[in-house]
């Protein structure tokens, strides 16, 4: 790994005395393992092993991967669907040392190239298969344009669970603490422009990361997580998530699959106590509580984020679920803000919270970067212990993404209310939220322009009862049906998240007042053609 920028020493000295620790997370997993040997860290179907049972696994597994040459500081890249193998892989990878890529299930061959590009990982991990996922077309695509990598592909027919136990290397390991200040895991950029980013999260930044929020969610040995999210995004690995259940000596429950039939089963038969949404499923599920009346006594939060979450359905999810709702509004790239569980009921249905560290920097500005008065509406910039100052091997990205001052800009709006907690109003970025998933317009708009029939193109989010935003491609040239672009977009490889769900031709662009295409008319415009 090339070494990237972080913080100041004057403020990893601050930092190392008021919030971050010395280990690193591999040193922590092995402590917690030790700690709480005997409860229950992880079950997955029928399977439910120990701490201990856990630490063998992981032990074995780091054997397993030296003999297959995953090498100290070297990239790996993981697309793993939720399960017991893919926690198993993470660690073992920790441990190691090497550093863990953690690609999306959903995302497919361009991406995985695109981020092969960028980081030039030794191995790609992946399951065969997932749900109508078959990673086939990836793995032949990795082997033409780049036979250096190193595929190692798990057959979940022979092990539907993704248990893993199968892979034991031999002979002995010894771990070895490092630098804590080194990348210890390469999250994805929700993304803004064509290319994926990566971003660089420390061993120090993460741990202080889950550790904080296991705090704030009230998290103990008594606690029980159920897992529905992709388990390689942020949400869900670490806020407080994966991590931070196992950093208590808590229980983790992985579920297969979104789906409120397996999840309200879990939810009883574990006595889960936590667990974590976007808008759109938590609105499903609510729904489904109403006819379903299964027994969600045990739980005793729910939280919601990673798109906005309307007030009104703020009230009603978090009656049907008859827990604390906790509103989330947190980025990848490092900064979190959340509701916390004795707010009052406004502050929970109204806002997205305060940041979750006393060390946070948040600043809210205008188109010129001038800080804006209390209460006004801006973009908000934000530094911090567990921020990132760059993006991995970004280039000339990282100037846009960051300001001179090394603040990230969120490219979110926002308000900060007088009682201190945030409104998210809006967004600068060019970027969809479909449900949670991020869509970088640009990425879609790339493919389109290459359609001989497409003379030029825009992408924008409009406004959907079910996904929060849809995606809809503005197009001029020669008319297409929307089945046909989906087609073409599937065929050129992109992922099934990011393809239209609306097509409108037009005849010539709407305006702004300095000549852009104006992306707000036509978001107004999607709204009506549907
Ligand atoms: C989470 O992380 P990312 O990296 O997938 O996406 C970050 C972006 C934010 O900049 C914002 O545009 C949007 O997602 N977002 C929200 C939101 N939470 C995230 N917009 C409105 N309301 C919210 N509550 O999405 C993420 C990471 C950690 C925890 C939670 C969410």
């Amino acid at each position: 790994m090339d070494p990237i920028k972080t913080w100041t020493p004057e403020e990893q000295e601050f930092y190392y005395q008021n919030a971050w620790l010395k280990s690193t997370i591999g040193g922590e997993f092995e402590q917690w393992c030790r700690a709480y040997a005997d409860r229950t860290a992880v079950v997955s179907g029928s399977v439910e092993i120990t701490y201990a049972e856990l630490f063998e696994r992981v032990e074995k597994m780091t054997l397993w991967l030296m003999e297959k040459n995953v090498r100290r500081g070297e990239c790996v890249l993981l697309q793993m669907p939720n399960s017991i193998g893919f926690i198993v892989l993470l660690f073992a990878l920790l441990r190691i040392r090497a550093v863990p890529i953690l690609a999306l299930p959903a995302q497919r061959a361009i991406d995985v190239v695109a981020l092969c590009g960028i980081a030039g990982p030794t191995h790609y991990i992946s399951a065969d298969r997932y749900f109508n996922m078959d990673y086939g077309e990836v793995i032949d695509r990795l082997k033409e344009e780049h036979p250096e990598i190193d595929i190692i592909t798990f057959s979940s027919e022979n092990d539907p669970d993704l248990l893993l136990t199968d892979c034991a290397g031999c002979g002995s390991f010894t771990f070895n603490e490092g630098n804590n200040l080194d990348v210890a895991i390469l999250l994805l950029s929700g993304g803004t422009t064509g290319t994926p980013k990566l971003i660089p999260r420390t061993h120090a930044d993460y741990s202080y990361n889950y550790r904080t929020m296991a705090g704030i969610t009230g998290l103990d040995g008594d606690s029980v997580y159920l897992n529905i999210l992709p388990t390689a995004h942020n949400f869900s690995l670490s806020c407080p998530g994966v991590f931070g259940i196992l950093s208590v000596g808590g229980k983790l429950v992985i579920a297969r699959s979104g789906s409120f039939d397996e999840g309200f089963e879990l939810i009883a038969e574990h006595g889960v106590t936590i667990t974590a949404m976007v808008p759109t499923l938590a609105k499903l599920w609510a729904d489904a509580v109403e006819w379903d009346e299964p027994d969600l006594s045990s739980l005793k939060v729910l939280q919601v984020g990673g798109a906005r979450l309307d007030p009104q359905d703020a009230v009603v999810i978090q009656k049907r679920f008859g827990c604390r709702l906790q509103q989330v509004f947190g980025t990848a790239e490092g900064f979190i803000c959340c509701t916390r569980l004795d707010d009052s009921d406004d502050a929970v249905v109204n806002s997205q919270g305060k940041p979750i560290s006393p060390y946070d920097n948040c600043v809210i500005v205008d188109d010129n970067d001038r800080p804006l008065p209390q209460g006004e509406i801006g973009e908000l910039l934000v530094k911090g212990p567990y921020t990132i100052h760059e993006y991995y091997r970004a280039g000339e990205k990282n100037l846009t993404a960051f300001n001179a001052e090394g603040y990230y800009r969120m490219g979110d709006l926002v308000r900060m209310r007088d009682d201190g907690n945030f409104e998210v109003r809006g967004r600068i970025k060019e970027q969809i939220n479909r449900a949670g998933e991020k869509i970088a317009a640009a990425e879609v708009e790339t493919l389109l322009l290459e359609h001989p029939c497409i003379e030029s193109c825009a992408v924008v989010p409009v406004k959907d009862e079910v996904l929060g935003e849809r995606i809809c491609a503005f197009a001029i040239g020669e008319e297409m049906n929307l089945s046909e672009v989906r087609d073409y977009l599937r065929e050129k490889g992109l992922a099934l998240f990011k393809l239209p769900d609306q097509l409108v031709f037009i005849d010539s662009w709407p305006l702004t007042a300095v000549g852009k295409i104006d992306k707000k008319r036509l978001a107004a415009m999607g709204e009506d053609a549907a």
